[in-house]
């Protein structure tokens, strides 16, 4: 396309959805890199349309010029899935303003809201309801529920309640020709046929447009009691999970590993957070118990766990948090890891999974490995061990330059990915393949898998317009 037909193409796009339409550079830039910085591309413009009918109506000029459309959300994404690349042929749909709370519905437990809607503000609208919206994440301030259900966003209590996938009763689709699919279905039974809405959930916007879902919602705890427990090493904190689902049940919401190179990196980058503990230790529980009896109940609940992990030696310290601040502090210093990570530098992320029972072997393994292989690297190890999903990311050794030390990133990533498909695990738990993955993702992945993977991209995108390169290789 030139210039003139360019202008021309995108005036008749303007005419044909309410909303805006951003085409000035420094309007555009926000978009088109991502969180991480490690990615940006270029676009034809960014539209943010204002309803389902306005995101049809860009989806179908899309097919009918071939332009390919890369949906983005809040722009939080950990694998560049929201950043188009340099070509400069896509247009970015933002989700941003279709962000209304359609409807509460407390009896039978459900919310619909619209792909924009940013997670906190879900959160606030069921706690104002008087129910839970549990999904929860450290980018709850700015991810949107649209990209939570693309990405099937984890999160720090999918021990309890699932991810997104989980939360999702029913979507509303706009499919790549354009068409408007409301299966927006409250029911939490209802076999009538291939369920459709899980193909659209963790599709990364390479198969349609989410634009509305309806969640469930969850009763309000009484109290939510929060400690941070100093542990020896992984094996101690896996005693201590299987201990605390066994005292707790169902009131255990959060089990978060901690290492203590992360908390180094707080304490460099973010000063204001402080240590819950006085002692270092090499790692660190963050535990939440949900108790729907009472505060005083939870804590007795939790102390004498805790009491029990000590005299087994699996917990050499710990603090319960006494007030609401307190527990926010601790999960302040948790939720700050990843921008400690951004502020230090560069890194290698791998976000692993692995059956929670081979969770410690394959730590023990791949630790023992990198740090051979690659001597003086540290390892930046933190996550959702209640999950079996760790980040279990790498930065360079002190003194070497962040680009000589990318340059071993398929490397070091060749270690854990072997170790992981010998514990049958994943080389994404929770944040997506985006433009990072997709090639490993094939080398992993049963061929079949894959090809069945393709076959439903095909009927569903013909022409390739959604999303093209992420999740599957071009
Ligand atoms: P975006 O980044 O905008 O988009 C993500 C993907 O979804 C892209 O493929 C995009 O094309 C697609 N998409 C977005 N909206 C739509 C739509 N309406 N229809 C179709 N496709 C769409 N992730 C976790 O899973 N667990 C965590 O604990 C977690 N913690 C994080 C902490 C921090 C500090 C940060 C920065 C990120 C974290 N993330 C985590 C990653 C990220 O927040 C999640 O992946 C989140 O779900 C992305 O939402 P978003 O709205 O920002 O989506
Ligand atoms: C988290 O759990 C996120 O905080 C981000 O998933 C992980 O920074 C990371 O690698
Ligand atoms: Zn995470």
């Amino acid at each position: 396309m030139n210039a003139p037909d360019i202008t021309a193409l995108l005036a008749d796009l303007r005419e044909r959805f309410h909303g805006r339409l951003l085409v000035d550079p420094a309007d555009t830039a926000p978009f088109l890199t991502d969180w991480r910085k490690r990615y940006t591309g270029r676009a034809l413009a960014v539209a943010q349309p204002e309803s389902t009918a306005d995101v049809a109506a860009v989806v179908r000029w899309c097919a009918e010029h071939r332009v390919p459309l890369v949906p983005q959300g809040g722009n939080t994404g950990m694998v560049g899935a929201a950043t188009p690349d340099d070509s400069g042929r896509a247009l970015v749909l933002s989700l941003a303003r279709m962000n209304r709370i359609r409807e509460i519905d407390v009896v039978n437990n459900t919310a619909t809201v619209e792909a924009g809607v940013v997670l906190a503000n879900l959160q606030q609208a069921a706690r104002d309801a008087g129910r839970l919206f549990p999904l929860s994440l450290a980018a709850e301030g700015s991810c949107t529920l649209g990209g939570n259900l693309s990405t099937n966003a984890g999160g720090v209590q999918v021990l309890r309640y699932g991810n997104t996938r989980e939360l999702c009763l029913g979507l509303e689709v706009v499919t790549p020709a354009g068409e408007v699919w409301n299966g927006l279905r409250g029911l939490r039974k209802d076999n009538t046929g291939y369920d459709l809405k899980h193909l659209f959930i963790g599709a990364e916007g390479t198969l349609g447009v989410i634009t509305a879902a309806t969640m469930k919602l969850h009763p309000l705890p009484a109290a939510q009691v929060t400690a941070f427990a100093a542990v020896p090493d992984p094996h101690a904190a896996l005693r201590l999970l299987v201990l605390a689902q066994k005292r707790l049940a169902a009131s255990l919401t959060a089990f978060e590993l901690i290492s203590d190179y992360c908390m180094q990196l707080v304490e460099r980058h973010l000063p204001g957070r402080r240590r819950p503990l006085a002692a270092a230790s090499p790692y660190y529980v963050l535990l939440e118990s949900s108790d729907f009896e009472s505060e005083a109940h939870a804590h007795e609940r939790f102390e004498a766990l805790l009491g029990e992990a000590m005299e087994a030696g699996d917990v050499t310290d710990a603090a319960i948090a006494g007030s609401i601040a307190q527990s926010q502090a601790f999960w302040a210093i948790r939720e700050s890891i990843p921008e400690a990570q951004a502020l230090e530098g560069r890194n290698i992320k791998q976000d692993i999974s692995v059956p929670i029972s081979s969770i410690g072997r394959f730590i023990d393994e791949t630790i023992t490995t990198i740090e051979r292989d690659f001597p003086g690297v540290r390892m930046v190890v933190f996550g959702h061990l209640g999950d079996g999903n760790l980040h279990y990311n790498v930065s360079p050794a002190p003194g070497v330059s962040p680009d000589a030390f990318m340059a071993n990133e398929a490397a070091i990533n060749h270690i854990t990915y072997e170790a992981l498909a010998a514990h049958r695990g994943s080389i994404s738990a929770e944040h997506g393949l985006g433009q990072l993955k997709p090639v490993e993702n094939v080398r992993y992945k049963p061929a079949l898998e894959i090809s069945l993977m393709r076959t439903v991209k095909a009927a569903l995108d013909p022409l390739g317009i959604m999303n093209p390169g992420k999740v599957l290789p071009i």
